[in-house]
């Protein structure tokens, strides 16, 4: 939500990796229409960010994951769709607040047994799920996603 009142929210997303490749769904949310990102939501009250991406993941994919590990965390103000598509305006000055503002949390994590498949749990929200290779990956990828591949951010185990 943005407005009056609205604060920034934690989310917790996670790069689900089998062996070089990533889960991906294309987003059917008002927020990242169309673009391709990673399975996550809203950290819940009380709960840790392991907990959270094993409960995310399992909700939206129906996947059991493990090994959950800290990758980095990013600060992500989405302009409003409105204001993003304001080409008239010579000006950089905001003139409408955020459409929504999140302090993401990078997870990455593997499957607890590799022959799962993920299932579109929630087809409001998600077009279907999908592996992708990091050197092939669909676009366009949700921008905040987008801007960490952008700034060269592999979340692979070295
Ligand atoms: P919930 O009700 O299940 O808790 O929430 P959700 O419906 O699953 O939320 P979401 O939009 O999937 O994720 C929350 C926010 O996390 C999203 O609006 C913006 C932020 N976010 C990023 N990068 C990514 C990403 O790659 N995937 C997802 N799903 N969210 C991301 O900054
Ligand atoms: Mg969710
Ligand atoms: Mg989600």
């Amino acid at each position: 939500s943005s407005g009056r009142g609205a604060v920034p929210r934690v989310a917790v997303v996670v790069f689900v990796i089998k062996y070089n490749t990533v889960l991906l769904g294309k987003r059917l949310s008002s927020i990242g229409h169309s673009t391709f990102a990673l399975p996550g939501g809203h950290l819940e009250f009380g709960e840790s960010f392991e907990e959270c991406a094993a409960r995310e993941v399992k909700e939206e994919t129906g996947l059991d994951i493990e090994k959950m590990e800290f990758l980095t965390v990013t600060n992500n103000v989405i302009p409003a769709a409105a204001a993003a598509a304001d080409s008239s305006s010579n000006s950089k000055t905001v003139l409408v607040p955020p459409a929504a503002h999140y302090v993401t949390i990078f997870v990455r994590a593997v499957l607890k047994e590799e022959t799962q498949m993920p299932q579109n749990m929630e087809p409001t929200k998600c077009d279907g799920w999908d592996w992708y290779e990091w050197e092939h990956l669909p676009q366009p990828l949700f921008r905040p996603l987008e801007v960490m591949v952008q700034s060269g951010f592999n979340p692979f185990p070295a």
